[in-house]
């Protein structure tokens, strides 16, 4: 176990690839691929901070996306991303790909947010590819509806140079004007603020980026969010950093994908990244 300011964090390294996993958020700060480009953006001034989410890799959006519908003074995306959870096991299962497995268990402090019992975990498999399989357990007597999301940062060379396949003739929700059944055509315009829900996905996503593309696989929602806050935005958030310089690309079940659980059901979401030179 290593520690980055306050934040615990479990560092993996194989023959393939290299990865830190911080235990507040189960949050996937770092992963390299040996021979490729660092994957993952992580602001320079991102605080690691008790009950801070840390500004790139991978926030776990959970068990609401954005604003709570019902009491905005709650945190924003959930509160998933800054508990503690807990490491539950690593295992190598070749020496080209290991799976790590952390929970996070409903608690009374859960309980003051969101009045469920539930089990999240999360597995991640850090090979020649970053595959993240998130898996929601109900354990109360009654049943519970949800919203949640992978918030990848992905970084990349210049957003006002890179395109994102896979989202042409899409419908979206614009967040920024919120207007519903708008529909991709061409490619996105990044000089402004991009925030999008993408919906009816059910293909693979790719970034193609100055020296390399990115797949993204995504299996158990269509709804993929698109997220760059452009240069005003980015002014206003002290701990983004340098906004050309990332793109978030969110396996998101929300909107028509919110998922409802009776009791001792359980659902998964899982992301597949590959880089391609
Ligand atoms: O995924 C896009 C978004 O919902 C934006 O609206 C913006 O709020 C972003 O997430 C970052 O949210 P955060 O709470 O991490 O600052």
């Amino acid at each position: 176990m290593q520690k980055k300011e306050e934040l615990n964090y479990i560092s993996i390294e194989n023959s393939a690839a290299n990865a830190k996993i911080a235990l507040q958020g189960a949050h996937i700060f770092d992963f390299k691929i040996k021979g490729k480009k660092r994957l993952l953006y992580l602001s320079d001034t991102s605080l690691f901070k008790k009950g801070k989410a840390i500004r790139g890799g991978i926030p776990i959006c959970w068990p609401w996306f954005g604003a709570n519908e019902e009491d905005n003074t709650l945190p924003n995306h959930g509160f998933a991303r800054t508990s503690l959870w807990k490491h539950e096991s690593t295992k190598n299962i070749s020496d080209v790909e290991t799976k790590v497995r952390l929970i996070l268990e409903s608690t009374p402090e859960t309980h003051t947010l969101w009045p469920f019992d539930f089990r999240l975990t999360l597995d991640v498999y850090i090979g020649e590819e970053l595959k993240l399989v998130l898996t929601s357990k109900n354990l109360d007597r009654k049943p519970f509806s949800h919203s949640f999301a992978l918030h990848t940062y992905f970084k990349i060379d210049d957003i006002y140079k890179m395109t994102i396949d896979g989202l042409e003739g899409k419908e979206f929700y614009n967040k920024c004007n919120n207007t519903y059944n708008n529909i991709q055509n061409d490619n996105i315009d990044f000089t402004q603020e991009v925030d999008r829900v993408y919906q009816r996905v059910d293909n693979n996503v790719m970034i193609r980026d100055k020296e390399q593309n990115i797949v993204i696989k995504t299996e158990g929602t269509d709804s993929i969010v698109v997220w760059n806050p452009g240069k005003e935005l980015c002014s206003r958030m002290s701990d983004l950093g340098d906004y050309r310089t990332f793109v978030c690309v969110e396996s998101a079940n929300v909107l028509d994908d919110v998922v409802t659980l009776a009791t001792n059901e359980s659902y998964t979401l899982t992301l597949t990244i590959s880089q391609k030179i």
